[in-house]
């Protein structure tokens, strides 16, 4: 059996171009998400294409049981997770804190940090009896900076960036590996996502500068992974070249 990489919120972005990379090298894949028919269409191109084997798992990361049940369901061979990608996400709304919608909050926190959570607590124990593992955390420069009118989005990565350091505190026992990954900008379908489904509004966030695709940061989440046994990288900020932080993106006008 080949190594095994388990992507949580495969079926876009981040997570779709991670497990094509994962498959790329050799790696059998889990890939999850709500999306089945996306699940399908990603599993049946993998198997095509780099002759990978591939299991999908189709459920909401924000029900713990439903995510036991999921995990659980995996074979025994399965359960040998090399490498989990803990990258399902999302931002909900975007406006000043007084203007928040709490049904926003709940799905940002539910998603990004006790959906994470949950997958982890489910794998960790794969990775304990193991005694080996890699645990790949995608956070944001969110999780380094507030921005305005980011708030709630922000403090959930800064949530996962604790989290990342921790599980590292907590894991390095049991011969686990934690990293934290942290883009800037990427052109995906989250702005698609946090406008609720404006394609305008969502498309105008990377009008004018080149932003960083969902490959670039499978490159480097790869890089991550794919280093000797001995080496971690801890933490990873990667941005385009026209962001310096949060607050000072160079964009160009038509
Ligand atoms: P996409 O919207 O393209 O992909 C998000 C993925 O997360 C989808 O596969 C989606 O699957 C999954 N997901 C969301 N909510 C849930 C849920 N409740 N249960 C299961 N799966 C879920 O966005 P990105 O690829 O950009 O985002 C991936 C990660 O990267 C997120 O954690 C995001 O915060 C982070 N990030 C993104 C940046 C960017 O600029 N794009 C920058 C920094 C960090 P489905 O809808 O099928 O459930
Ligand atoms: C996504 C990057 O800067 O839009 O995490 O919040 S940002």
């Amino acid at each position: 059996m080949k190594k095994i990489a388990f992507i949580s919120g495969a079926t876009a972005g981040i997570g779709e171009a991670a497990a094509i990379k994962f498959a790329e090298n050799n790696f059998d894949i889990i890939i999850t998400g709500r999306r089945p028919d996306r699940l399908k269409a990603l599993s049946e191109s993998l198997k095509k294409k780099f002759k990978s084997s591939v299991i999908t798992l189709n459920f909401d990361v924000r029900n713990f049981r439903v995510a036991t049940a999921a995990i659980n369901s995996l074979p025994e061979k399965w359960k040998k997770i090399d490498v989990l990608v803990n990258n399902a996400g999302l931002a909900a709304g975007f406006g000043t804190i007084d203007d928040g919608n709490p049904e926003d909050w709940e799905a940002m926190i539910d998603t990004n940090i006790k959906g994470l959570l949950y997958i982890s607590k489910l794998i960790f124990p794969f990775m304990i009896k193991r005694k080996k593992g890699h645990i790949i955390n995608i956070g944001s420069i969110a999780g380094k900076e507030v921005y305005l009118k980011g708030n709630v989005y922000c403090a959930t990565k800064f949530a996962v960036d604790a989290l990342t350091k921790a599980m590292r505190a907590d894991l390095v026992q049991h011969n686990i590996k934690v990293t934290g990954i942290c883009p800037g900008a990427a052109e995906t379908e989250f702005s698609l996502v946090r406008y609720k489904g404006d394609k305008e509004k969502a498309k105008s966030v990377y009008d004018g500068f080149k932003p960083l695709s969902a490959g670039d940061i499978a490159e480097a989440i790869w890089f991550t992974a794919s280093r000797p046994a001995h080496v971690t990288i801890n933490d990873l900020v990667i941005m385009p070249t026209a962001q310096a932080d949060t607050k000072n993106i160079i964009k160009k006008s038509k």
